[in-house]
């Protein structure tokens, strides 16, 4: 499924509103800036990007938009999906791999529908400290980056403005690895739908090798479906990222990480790939570059740069 040529679009989501801590909106322009598009150019990708996505006036949305229930900023959330899902669906179309650079995860929601559209036998490798399945009903914080993976199962009452979400994805192409942070409600979904996970406690019992082989044997069995790896950098531990709006202790090493990235691109099956969750106006400088520089080696492990 690779395209070939290799031909990636960069999709700058400078987007926060799925959750309280701003800043994460500025993780695409410190991602780009730290040099991400001549780094996948110098693996041999012809990469586009012509700038940041503009949304319209998100702060003006903002000011408008009430909780619908516990859900903060819906509208505004569910409008830059929309746009989200469409670009990355036109990407997918054209044969070119889109690389969504965020910004909060609720832009997962945007980016798994558009991989759908086109590819709608996809898998879902989702990399996470959290399992972002709250529902409607289940949510605590009412923060939209806890919600995606629910919406795109359809799972939980269904509000208007999120209509647009054909609710593509099945429970059994879904696969977590990482997680460590799952609220009581989100737990029972995953056991009602029988939904694969592999925590920290099976990273440590088995080993990021076997794991990934067991999650790609669940969802992906011949290797022969195209998969979206949707990487949210608050799976890695603290002292690795941790400039990260959600941090959990007890992480992804540095290599545990790489190498979820370097497995999928072997499989060949890579079609679309999120690094979100990047804040730069956390932590102290030296923690916001580290983390910076591992959003980009993250996707450039993804996108085949290997050790040897
Ligand atoms: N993320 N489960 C918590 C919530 O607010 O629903 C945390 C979600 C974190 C989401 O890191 O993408
Ligand atoms: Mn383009
Ligand atoms: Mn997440
Ligand atoms: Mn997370």
């Amino acid at each position: 499924f690779l395209p070939n040529p290799k031909r990636v679009a960069i999709v700058g989501c400078p987007f926060s509103g799925g959750q309280p801590r701003p800043g994460v909106d500025q993780g695409p322009i410190h991602l780009i800036e730290a040099g991400l598009p001549r780094q996948l150019e110098e693996l041999g990708w012809e990469v586009h990007f012509d700038g940041h996505h503009q949304f319209e006036d998100i702060s003006a949305s903002i000011a408008s938009d009430p909780p619908i229930g516990k859900l903060k900023n819906p509208r505004t959330v569910s409008k830059v999906c929309e746009a989200v899902a469409k670009v990355v669906g036109k990407h997918a179309r054209e044969g070119v791999l889109p690389l969504t650079l965020g910004g909060d995860h609720s832009l997962g929601m945007g980016t798994v529908s558009g991989t759908l559209e086109q590819y709608p036998d996809a898998c879902v490798v989702w990399v996470d400290a959290h399992a972002d399945i709250n529902t409607v009903e289940t949510t605590g914080s009412g923060n939209i980056h806890g919600m995606p993976v629910a919406f795109l199962l359809g799972l939980g009452s269904k509000i208007e403005e999120y209509a647009w979400i054909k609710p593509a994805l099945k429970a059994n192409r879904l696969v977590y690895i990482g997680l460590r942070d799952v609220d009581a409600g989100e737990k029972a979904i995953l056991r009602e739908h029988n939904i694969k996970a592999f925590s920290m406690h099976e990273v440590d019992k088995y080993g990021i090798g076997k794991v990934v082989e067991m999650a790609l044997d669940h969802v992906n069995p011949a290797r022969q479906l195209p998969i979206h790896l949707s990487f949210d950098v608050d799976s890695l531990d603290p002292t690795v990222a941790p400039s990260t709006g959600t941090p959990v202790r007890g992480g992804l090493t540095f290599r545990e990480g790489h190498y979820i990235c370097e497995a999928i691109y072997e499989t060949g099956c890579l079609v679309a790939l999120d690094i979100v969750e990047v804040n730069p106006s956390l932590e102290d400088a030296a923690s916001v570059k580290q983390t910076v520089a591992i959003g980009c080696s993250l996707a450039r492990s993804a996108l085949g740069e290997t050790l040897l």
